[in-house]
């Protein structure tokens, strides 16, 4: 019998009125959601936003593990809503066995922590902020869109205010093309989050990351909002050795392969896997970055600890197996096989505990012993095939451990030195006489003329000199144990009395003021610039405590009568001409400091009443260290390029 639209309209009425009572208990579900955020998503500002993307890719990624999926797409809509649509099996249609009057997917939406595969034995990810459940999104959004394809058909759904069903979950058809799938397109809800705009920068670095750690899925991102309008795409058949390659692609890597393994083992009903990817460069650092079912686990954990011990302990024995490492030599320490490493290892397992400050540390000490077991074994099988990527590593391992024992050799000589006062004190150093730092000031003086003026141009109570011989050295590049070899480096070091490193202690600085004073010519620039990364990286807490400073030696000198009257640099000349318009007399254009007699030097430089110094701030010496980075850091390619940009501009290296 035909029905009248109002009929219909009464009908759909009550079925919404009875769906709307039926649901309150959905509502009283995901309360707990909507009173405290921070508790399901870290927080209500833009971390915690993200992470509702984050949340539903990851149900997706879940599929993809599961072997059940293959693309993903993430869309951004000019309405500011995220779309993310999988090739998934699609989240279950039928009615729930906990509810049979509603349909999995319903229950899976509004049910806290009922996201679950049902057993059906994926790596889902649980504990802490990660896995809470598609369900949090829900209660999170304003309006949810969900469609699902699955047994050749079609289904939608919706939610409205925080989870709230619109309507049962509906059939609206056969699938396109025999599609598989679920869509989830949400609206954040503005009335939760403190803003609701999408990064895409965000978003795509972890698609990106998501993307290496499984191998072969598509994902493709798609920001349609007008404003930042953009489309990437990111397949890596290679997976996490694809990673390594991109890791180590600014750097200058030992030798070309990257190594790789993986195990896989079932425990009971339960399996868990391990792959490691690995590649040595020719720098000094250690890049070891551990995920546990793709969450980054930055503060490691059992998985870490795992590959560390075995890494260790399977080049130790190669070595000596092989002679690499005499009889009487010690071992490798774990920082020496580490020292210019990029590796990944990546588990998933099927009931992370994420422990930890930041929830970021894998407590799961079962993944400890299988990864161990896994490097133990596959790693030496790799050393054995690949002997003389195998000997490069022995021998980069032993550099590092001969660079350990000097280090720690110099190091005692310095604390010897610095424990019998004032012996240790450099030739060069010209000292003052006051003993009391917070009154006395160190000048480091490039070259030795300069010095000498500077000697005799000082308070010599409470102005000492150190002079400096050309470039002390690329202190981005060196080695501790270079750079405390370094005579250069061993006078300032000594000098300023406190030691270096995770040794440097403020309280024993010999000067409340070091002052770096060199020429204002590209050299001048050049030994600024080393200088303040040295003590950047070396003597931090003098840096950002301000007591070290750049003097500014004028530039130009002109004739007023017979008084000569210095200038620091073309803006003081504009201002000087604009307030002498009618000067005649020339400039002279000051060189260098070694160019300036004693008198010169003190009147325009060094006396506390008439000179103006710099005072070096934090962001001066990142700055200096960033140049640095690139001028000698490792990176040829980013390295010509900065030159060629920067060429006929040497300010990048002044103040
Ligand atoms: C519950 C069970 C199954 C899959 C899913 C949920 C699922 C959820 C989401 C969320 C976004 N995409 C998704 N894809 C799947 C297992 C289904 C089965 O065993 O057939």
């Amino acid at each position: 019998m035909a029905m009248s639209a109002e009929d219909a309209r009464l009908k759909h009425g009550s079925e919404l009125s009875d769906y709307t009572a039926k649901d309150i208990t959905v509502l009283k579900g995901l309360d707990p959601v909507r009173k405290r955020p921070g508790m399901y998503i870290g927080s209500t500002g833009p971390s915690g936003l993200h992470h509702l993307i984050t949340e539903v890719v990851d149900n997706s990624v879940d599929e993809a593990m599961a072997g059940a999926c293959t693309e993903i797409f993430v869309t951004i809509h000019p309405d500011g809503s995220c779309q993310v649509v999988d090739d998934g099996r699609g989240i279950p249609v039928e009615p729930h066995h906990t509810d049979p009057t509603k349909s999995a997917a319903e229950i899976v939406l509004t049910v806290l922590h009922a996201g679950g595969k049902f057993g059906s034995g994926g790596y889902q990810v649980s504990g802490g902020l990660h896995g809470v459940g598609i369900s949090v999104v829900n209660a999170l959004s304003s309006r949810l869109e969900l469609e699902i394809d699955r047994g050749g058909r079609r289904y939608r759904m919706s939610f409205s205010n925080g989870g709230v069903p619109d309507a049962p979950l509906a059939d609206v058809g056969p699938s396109p093309r025999g599609r598989r799938g679920t869509s989830v397109r949400f609206w954040p809800d503005p009335s939760v989050f403190e803003e609701t705009d999408f990064q895409s920068a965000k978003i795509v670095e972890r698609l990106e990351i998501i993307a290496y750690l499984n191998k072969g899925l598509h994902i493709v991102f798609e920001d349609l909002r007008p404003v930042s309008i953009q489309k990437i795409e990111f397949r890596f058949d290679g997976g996490i050795v694809d990673f390594v390659k991109f890791l180590n692609a600014p750097k200058e890597a030992l030798f070309k392969k990257v190594g790789h393994f993986e195990v896989s083992e079932k425990l009971g009903t339960e399996s868990q896997e391990v792959e490691v990817a690995f590649q040595w460069n020719t720098a000094y650092n250690e890049g070891l970055h551990s995920y546990a079912n793709g969450i980054a686990t930055q503060e490691g954990g059992a998985h870490e600890e795992g590959f560390k011990k075995a890494l260790t302990n399977v080049i130790n024995r190669y070595a000596r197996a092989k002679n690499l490492l005499k009889e009487k030599d010690d071992n490798l320490s774990g920082e020496d096989v580490r020292e210019g490493l990029t590796a990944i290892v990546s588990v998933k397992l099927s009931n992370p505990q994420f422990e930890g400050q930041t929830k970021t540390k894998l407590g799961n000490t079962s993944m400890s012993s299988l990864v161990q077991r896994a490097t133990n074994e596959k790693l030496a099988e790799w050393l054995e095939e690949n002997p003389k990527e195998a000997s490069q590593i022995v021998q980069k391992a032993n550099l590092a451990a001969q660079a350990r024992l000097a280090a720690r050799k110099a190091r005692d000589l310095t604390r010897r030195k610095s424990a019998l006062e004032g012996a240790g004190l450099p030739g060069k150093l010209v000292d003052c006489s006051s003993r009391d730092a917070a009154e006395s000031e160190i000048f480091i003086v490039e070259g030795n003329s300069a010095g000498g003026s500077a000697k005799e141009a000082r308070d010599p109570r409470t102005q000492a000199i150190l002079p400096i011989r050309g470039k002390i050295l690329n202190v981005e590049r060196a080695r501790i144990d270079k750079m405390l070899a370094n005579l250069e480096i061993q006078a300032l070091v000594s000098a300023i009395g406190a030691g270096i490193g995770e040794e440097f202690d403020i309280a024993k600085i010999r000067y409340h003021k070091i002052i770096i004073l060199a020429d204002a010519d590209v050299d001048g620039s050049h030994i600024r610039t080393l200088l303040l990364t040295f003590f950047f990286r070396q003597m931090a807490p003098m840096v950002e405590a301000g007591h070290v400073f750049v003097a500014q030696p004028p530039l130009y000198s002109t004739l007023v009568g017979k008084e000569k009257v210095y200038l620091k640099d073309d803006a003081a000349k504009k201002v000087f001409l604009s307030d002498h318009p009618n000067h005649s007399k020339e400039f002279n254009r000051l060189k260098g400091l070694g160019e300036m007699d004693f008198d010169e030097l003190r009147d325009t430089t060094m006396d506390k009443e008439k000179r103006s110094l710099l005072q070096v701030n934090v962001e001066h010496a990142v700055l200096a260290d960033e140049v640095c980075s690139v001028l000698m850091g490792e990176d040829v390619e980013l390295r010509k390029r900065f030159i060629q940009t920067h060429a006929k501009d040497v300010r990048f290296l002044d103040f």
